[in-house]
């Protein structure tokens, strides 16, 4: 079954997507993720210049083949940009086959691990009131796991908590050149125990709470805050520092048991390999969107699953409904399967362009029973959200100096 034209859509209902269509002699197509949030041209240029004239032609059942021809078959591997491309065209393929086979792609990935998938929910407050009121009605709508941001005191803005009264989902709004923060370390840490403090004692063990540290932390500083937050028994603190060198993590993990999460900006296994087979980690986060797809989440998942590392993917809202949909076949099928994370199905533009039939009960999710993937996309609809040049912050300490955002 030839393939014989692929599309590349770049359509910004409120934030940047990037959606590739490939189509068989059939009739038959398939969709896939490629955003890569403030860097989504980038990967329409590699699209279209270097991977779509060496795919028509051939044949769209070859799965792997063809992720190994765009991997190992160039010389220059890896990175976010070659890795979503690789990736929308891997979804896209996994869509075909499930749209021929009539077959939801977790049927082809080996059938359902478990009946439903858990999701975490964001709570991000002005304050610690703020989050753990919002932590309440996430309780009572069902959440049984909340991640819990708050602003800190002190800062103009915070990673989740924006100063003008924004939450990080409309990152993406007017901001044509990128937003500085501030970052204080010694502020965080007066506020961070007191936010998880005060939710255990409004909440008791009504629901698990997560943290995302957003890596603006040394592999001391992290070591330290793991401990302190021991006694309010995470689920998982995520990206507590940065692991481009990975023995970073040895130090933070000689150090707490707080169970720990990272991986949504890596492309491959060998970002984590160390971190996974020296179990440093307890939940890996890759995305199917900058990771491979789902041909490489898979690889990723499977050597994991030998080191007890479980998967947690990220579900932040510039990840498109055909990635998360990627990870409910994925997290359905897979054993080592932890939690998703979930910040609801996009906004009312968005749900025009993407359409598609999972349900939300009570903090879970139940798949998509349609053949391949189970989204639609309406090119017409998503004609009427242009491309807008966007960016995500650079974070800054109180003295100007350039820190990790
Ligand atoms: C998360 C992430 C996001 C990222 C965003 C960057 O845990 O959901 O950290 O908030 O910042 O996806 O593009
Ligand atoms: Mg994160």
């Amino acid at each position: 079954m030839k393939i014989t034209d692929i599309q590349v859509f770049v359509t910004s209902p409120g934030r940047n997507f990037v959606t590739v269509k490939v189509t068989t002699e059939s009739g038959v197509y398939g969709l896939g993720d490629a955003t890569v949030n403030g860097r989504e041209l980038a990967v329409v240029t590699y699209l279209e210049e270097h991977v779509v004239p060496c795919l028509v032609g051939r044949d769209a059942h070859n799965i792997e083949d063809i992720w190994q021809y765009l991997y190992k078959g160039v010389y220059w591997r890896r990175g976010p940009i070659t890795m979503a491309a690789i990736a929308a065209i891997d979804m896209a393929l996994w869509d075909i086959k499930g749209k021929v086979a009539g077959l939801p792609v977790y049927q082809l990935l080996g059938g359902k691990c478990r009946e439903a998938i858990t999701l975490y929910a964001h709570a991000n407050g002005e304050n610690i009131e703020d989050t753990l009121d919002k932590t309440e009605e996430l309780i009572q709508q069902g959440f049984k796991a909340i991640r819990l941001q708050s602003a800190i005191p002190g800062l103009s803005e915070t990673y989740g908590v924006l100063g003008d009264k924004k939450d990080y989902f409309e990152l993406q709004g007017n901001r044509p050149l990128p937003p500085e923060q501030e970052w204080s370390t010694a502020k965080y840490f007066k506020l961070v125990p007191e936010l998880f403090e005060q939710a255990r004692q409004r909440f008791g063990d009504k629901a698990q709470f997560l943290h995302d540290v957003h890596s603006r932390l040394t592999p001391i500083e992290s070591a330290k805050l793991g401990k302190m937050l021991e006694e309010y028994q995470l689920l998982f603190l995520e990206d507590a520092s940065i692991a481009e060198n990975q023995d970073n993590y040895k130090l933070i993990r000689h150090h707490t048991t707080t169970p720990l999460a990272l991986g949504e900006t890596y492309n491959t296994i060998w970002d984590c390999k160390d971190l996974i087979q020296n179990q440093l980690i307890d939940y890996i986060r890759v995305a199917a969107t900058h990771a491979g797809g789902i041909t490489g989440v898979k690889k990723i998942s499977d050597f994991a699953d030998i080191y007890n590392v479980r998967t947690a993917p990220h579900g932040a809202p510039d990840l498109s409904p055909i990635c998360f949909a990627a990870h409910m076949h994925l997290n359905i099928s897979t054993h080592n399967f932890g939690i998703q994370e979930f910040v609801g199905f996009g906004n009312e533009e968005s749900k025009t362009i993407f359409k598609h039939d999972m349900k939300l009960e009570n903090g879970m999710i139940y798949v998509s029973d349609a053949p391949g993937l189970g989204v639609e996309f309406d090119e017409q609809a998503a004609t009427q959200y242009p491309y807008k040049r966007s960016y995500l912050p650079v974070s800054r300490l109180e003295d100007g100096t350039l820190w990790h955002w």
